[in-house]
């Protein structure tokens, strides 16, 4: 790489795993000079090879940081393992690692004490989507939006950045907000796999391609629901109503039967939906499911 590396800014790095690794090739591919920590030294390596610097503790490696201070470890509790008794006065910690939208908040509160300042972070991208624009990865910030400008240009080379606001929990909320429904969604994958699975004269590529257009096809209702959610009124835009939906699921559920599956990934939230329609409220979308989760 030809990048004048003496204006960019330097980037410190604590954690090598995949995605630790993924970031910081990403930021010495685009020219900042980058120290690296980590737990099992010989993870930084080839790192060094291409030009990062080793530091041999994290309190060393903080202590000569003069840019970002990114962490991105296992979990929450490695991260408080790996920060204790570390001096950050002064220092800009940018939390990657993911974690509860509580454990964000508790973290800016007990760094900021201790004279930091504080951005967390939610990847919303795995480790080959790093320093590739083109794959659509992004991060997630929230917290100290003086501190996201001032790094903003930094911490886009890996990665698209997203800052969604002042609360330092709301960039974890995002990204278990989207991982949760991601999970839900792999869920009926794996029904809808477990249907076909036992016919022999059925294309299983064939059919994930009908499965992934239809999912596309039908991820835009998270748009009425929303806009249903903000009105309060859920019988806003409803193109299929939920009584009808509720009475479907009893096809779904003779279906799941002869095929021998076990519904047990779909049937919790067919409970919801016929509790709303037993509430009276049959004419609505699917907004109405929000509430009865909220007060469970
Ligand atoms: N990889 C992915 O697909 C996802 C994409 C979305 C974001 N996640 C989160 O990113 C964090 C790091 O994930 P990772 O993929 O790098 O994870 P590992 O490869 O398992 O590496 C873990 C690193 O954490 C170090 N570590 C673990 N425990 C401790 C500890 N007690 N003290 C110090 N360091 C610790 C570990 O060190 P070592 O095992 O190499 O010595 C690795 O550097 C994570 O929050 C994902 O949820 C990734």
């Amino acid at each position: 790489m030809d990048h004048d590396t003496s204006s960019r800014t330097p980037v410190t790095l604590l954690g090598l795993g995949d995605m630790g690794t993924a970031l910081a090739h990403a930021w010495l591919a685009a020219g900042h000079p980058l120290t690296v920590w980590n737990r099992t030294p010989a993870k930084a390596a080839a790192l060094t090879r291409e030009g990062a610097r080793t530091a041999t503790t994290p309190a060393g490696a903080i202590a000569s940081a003069t840019g970002p201070v990114v962490l991105c470890l296992l979990d929450d509790t490695s991260v408080a393992e790996v920060l204790d008794g570390v001096d950050l006065s002064g220092k800009d910690i940018v939390n990657l690692t993911t974690s509860t939208p509580e454990q964000a908040r508790e973290l800016a509160r007990r760094t900021e004490e201790r004279g930091a300042r504080f951005l967390d972070g939610g990847i919303m991208a795995v480790p080959p989507m790093i320093g590739r624009p083109e794959t659509g990865g992004y991060v997630f910030y929230s917290g100290d939006q003086a501190l996201f400008e001032r790094h903003r240009a930094t911490l886009e080379a890996p990665a698209g950045a997203k800052f969604t606001g002042n609360d330092p929990g709301h960039a974890a909320l995002h990204d278990v907000a989207l991982l949760s429904a991601m999970t839900g969604m792999f869920a009926g994958i794996a029904h809808a796999f477990a249907l076909v699975d036992g016919e022999k004269d059925l294309d299983r590529t064939a059919f994930a391609a009908l499965l992934t257009d239809w999912l596309r096809a039908m991820a835009g209702s998270a748009q009425t629901m929303a806009a249903q959610l903000e009105s309060g009124d859920y019988t806003e835009g409803v193109v299929s109503n939920l009584a009808m939906m509720a009475a479907a699921n009893d096809t779904l559920l003779g279906t799941a039967a002869g095929q021998s599956v076990d519904p047990r990934l779909l049937t919790p939230y067919m409970d919801l939906m016929r509790r709303r329609v037993a509430q009276g409220h049959g004419d609505e979308g699917l907004a109405g499911t929000v509430g009865l989760l909220r007060s469970a």
